[in-house]
């Protein structure tokens, strides 16, 4: 066996599946053999990684035991990882195909929880992801896929911070009340946070798992941008999620049709079948998610019913091998076949089949060739990632024959619409489905084909690749944004000392911007809102402040824009940023007006008109929980729950967070006894950064007590100074106990600034 020529720099890219493109198999005479093995997965990656220099392929070799050494197969570098007896049984068997496989395609049988398989599960997932880190080259790819190796990305990054982390979810992701179930679903899903991009197959996969992060981890989340937070001193990092349909290597599989033996072999296969008027044919994994009892039982009725005639219509069945140790899929293979044998006991003519069951897998030749032969194609699934055999009989029928009938539960579904469309829970739907479909006139085949391949043949597994590596490449948070830290945990308020030493220096600076939140800081809180009493000492010490040479001040809060300005009675020179940054007051005349961009502000009708449905769904929580009451903002709404009774604050604000599951373009902010939702994507951070700039300060402090100022504080630079009222995890530097401290602390700006003018 060759081993693997890692360059000594390691590879660029590094691809980590729960298996090797190859199988390994042991010859009689005790020498190891290699044959590529079956998959979804391997078909689609194998065709991508011969276009790349410098690949290697991290996988199990498919035998229990001790690992074989790396080797080089196909012109990359294969690195087997071991997996014993015990854990193909626990990690693989058991929390990857008896738990999470059954969990995410939508407990279509129940899924089964035992501890020690999540422990071989963490035990495994570290062995991939050791060798992963091992070999790959510095500011190098690595490319984790599918739902084996969730935990994965978080622990490559745990020892390469240096590498670019991927991960693609072949398999779909469940909606978050069914991923809920699952016992270790925060580690699940921090594990899967390792990456910088998260590939799903549809679009809702990719919403489902951004509404489990913003629902159990209570991250903030942008869009598709997922905001992790640092631990210690790590910065925060962005995550992207995004939607990859993956897809075939289009032209080789048309390509094969051009193959004069396998055309041959196509005809044969009819002629094997007695010359039937029509061929119908489902290929898959033997699997409880490819709805083939549904499909067969609907095959079998429209026997039963007389309208279709066992003479002139035949049933290919291929149902490959697979996880034949689950007990799921024993008792799916004993089905399978009563079912068959009922049919063919009542209905197959003598010599021959109604349907022809084949429980054994076919070389990719033969497979064209059934292809080939069928007039109809059964894609049944009742839930599927995407179903590659949907696209392979597509790419197979560059004739414009034949007909797809396709589950609308596969993820091909989003992209193939030319199909004919099914609920395959409907049985009679879909019995009308197959008999349609053998009855289709020629010219409306063609029609829907020519569609069909259109779709294929643009999009192939060379462009899904190529799509996320680029996506891939383009992801990572860019440097100045990645500065969020937790500098400060507990309440203990920061030594006087270092407080004073710090609003010294700060005040020696040439050009200041001071700026601060209005409630918790500059008025204590209060349970109603409408009749919070400012500090008037605070608020004269910054207009004072906003009086000297070289200082601007700004008052930064969650609060309306009017609000605010009632609330404070500010002068002219200063100025008010109300709703968390979406609404700037007037600018005092120095300020350079052009540098603060408005942009943000830009309300479109579609945003209104989110904005009022938003406001009217708020609106019926609140009813539903006395006490609690709906605030309207230019730009966003705000659940206030600090006047509910009992549970009603918890409650409400549950209903709250479950509502902004189903918004992905919203920002949700969770705060102290509010929750908003802002239609402008904007904060108190992006308006800091503005004023800064309009301002043109050399530096700022900023006085902030909630969750929403900590946007603030991860913006902090060399000489700015972030100051935290109250106790919690913070960004900022410094921490002063509550409003009275606030007030002395800006008295003290006044009279440290006023002694240098
Ligand atoms: C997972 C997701 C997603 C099957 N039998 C034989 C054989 N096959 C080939 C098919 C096809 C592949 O295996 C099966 O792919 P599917 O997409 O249908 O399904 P899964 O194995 O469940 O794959 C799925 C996929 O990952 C990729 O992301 O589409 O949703 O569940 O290519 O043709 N190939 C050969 N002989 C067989 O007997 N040669």
């Amino acid at each position: 066996m060759p081993s693997a020529s890692s360059s000594p720099g390691g590879h660029q890219l590094v691809v980590v599946a729960n298996r090797l493109p190859v199988d390994s198999r042991t010859l009689p005479d005790g020498a190891t053999e290699w044959v590529t093995s079956p998959g979804g997965l391997v078909t689609a990656m194998e065709s991508v990684m011969r276009t790349v220099d410098s690949g290697a392929w991290v996988g199990w070799g498919g035998s229990p035991g001790d690992a074989p050494d790396p080797f080089e197969a196909d012109g990359m570098s294969l690195y087997p990882v071991q997996l014993d007896q015990q854990d193909i049984e626990r990690y693989y068997e058991g929390f990857s195909n008896g738990t999470l496989w059954p969990l995410y395609h939508d407990v279509i049988v129940g899924p089964e929880f035992h501890r020690g398989w999540w422990d071989t599960y963490q035990s495994a997932n570290r062995r991939f992801a050791k060798t992963a880190a091992q070999v790959a080259a510095v500011g190098g790819t690595i490319w984790v896929h599918d739902y084996q190796l969730q935990l994965v990305p978080q622990m490559i990054r745990e020892t390469r911070s240096d590498v670019r982390i991927g991960f693609f979810n072949h398999i779909p992701f469940p909606a978050v009340e069914l991923f809920s179930q699952l016992p270790k679903r925060n580690s699940v899903l921090r594990g899967l946070l390792g990456a910088d991009l998260i590939g799903f197959q549809r679009e809702s996969d990719s919403l489902n798992f951004v509404a489990a992060v913003r629902r159990l981890l209570g991250y903030q989340v942008e869009g598709k941008t997922i905001f992790v937070p640092g631990l210690g001193a790590a910065p925060v990092r962005e995550v992207q999620v995004q939607t990859f349909p993956i897809s075939i290597d289009s032209t080789a599989v048309s390509a094969l049709t051009e193959d004069p033996e396998i055309r041959e072999r196509a005809a044969q296969l009819r002629r094997d079948l007695g010359d039937p008027e029509k061929v119908v044919l489902g290929v898959d994994r033997l699997d409880y998610t490819k709805g083939i009892r549904h499909r067969l039982k609907a095959f079998g009725e429209l026997l039963d019913d007389g309208l279709i005639d066992p003479h002139g219509t035949v049933m290919i069945q291929v149902a490959t091998p697979s996880r034949e140790r689950v007990e799921a899929y024993r008792q799916l293979r004993d089905e399978v076949e009563l079912i068959v044998g009922r049919i063919n006991g009542e209905h197959a003519p003598i010599g021959r089949p109604a349907v022809s069951y084949q429980h054994h897998s076919f070389d990719r030749r033969d497979m064209t060739a059934l292809f080939m032969a069928a007039d109809v194609v059964l894609v049944t699934a009742l839930r599927d990632g995407m179903n590659l055999v949907a696209k392979e009989y597509v790419a197979s029928r560059p004739d414009l024959h034949g007909v797809l009938v396709l589950s609308e539960f596969a993820g091909a579904a989003d992209e193939l619409r030319a199909a004919v469309l099914v609920n395959p829970h409907d049985i009679d739907e879909l019995k009308a489905a197959i008999l349609r479909s053998l009855a289709m006139p020629p010219e409306e085949q063609e029609e829907a084909m020519r569609s069909l391949r259109h779709q294929v043949m643009e999009h192939d597994v060379q462009h899904w690749a190529h799509q996320f590596l680029e996506s891939l490449t383009a992801s990572g948070a860019p440097e100045d944004e990645a500065t969020r830290v937790v500098r400060l945990s507990g309440d203990a308020p920061s030594d006087p000392a270092q407080l004073e030493e710090t609003l010294r220096e700060f005040t020696a600076v040439p050009r200041l911007l001071i700026a601060s939140d209005f409630d918790g800081v500059l008025a204590p809180i209060v349970s109603d809102r409408d009749a919070v009493q400012p500090d008037q000492q605070a608020l004269a010490a910054l207009r004072e402040l906003s009086e000297l040479p070289g200082v601007a001040v700004a008052l930064i809060s969650g609060r309306a824009l009017a609000d605010l300005d009632s609330l404070t009675a500010m002068p002219s020179s200063v100025v008010l940023v109300g709703s968390h940054g979406a609404e700037v007051g007037a600018l005092p005349p120095w300020m350079q007006a052009e540098v603060l961009d408005k942009s943000v502000l830009s309300m479109t009708p579609q945003k209104e008109q989110l904005l009022a449905g938003i406001t009217s769904t708020l609106r019926r929580i609140a009813r539903a929980h006395p006490g609690t009451e709906v605030e309207t903002k230019p730009t966003a709404a705000v659940l206030h729950t600090r006047n509910a009774k009992g549970r009603g604050a918890i409650n409400a604000t549950e209903s709250a967070l479950e509502y902004a599951t189903t918004l992905p373009d919203v920002t949700v902010t969770p705060g102290k006894e509010v929750v908003e939702f802002a239609v402008v994507h904007t904060s108190k951070g992006v308006a800091i950064d503005a004023l800064s700039r309009a301002s043109a300060a050399d530096a700022w402090l900023y006085l902030g007590d909630d969750v929403t100022d900590e946007s603030v504080f991860a913006r902090l630079g060399g000489d700015d100074v972030g100051v935290k009222v109250g106790g919690g995890d913070t960004a900022a530097h410094l921490r002063i106990p509550d409003t009275e401290a606030a007030r002395d602390l800006l008295r003290r700006l006044l009279e440290l600034r006023g002694e240098q003018s």
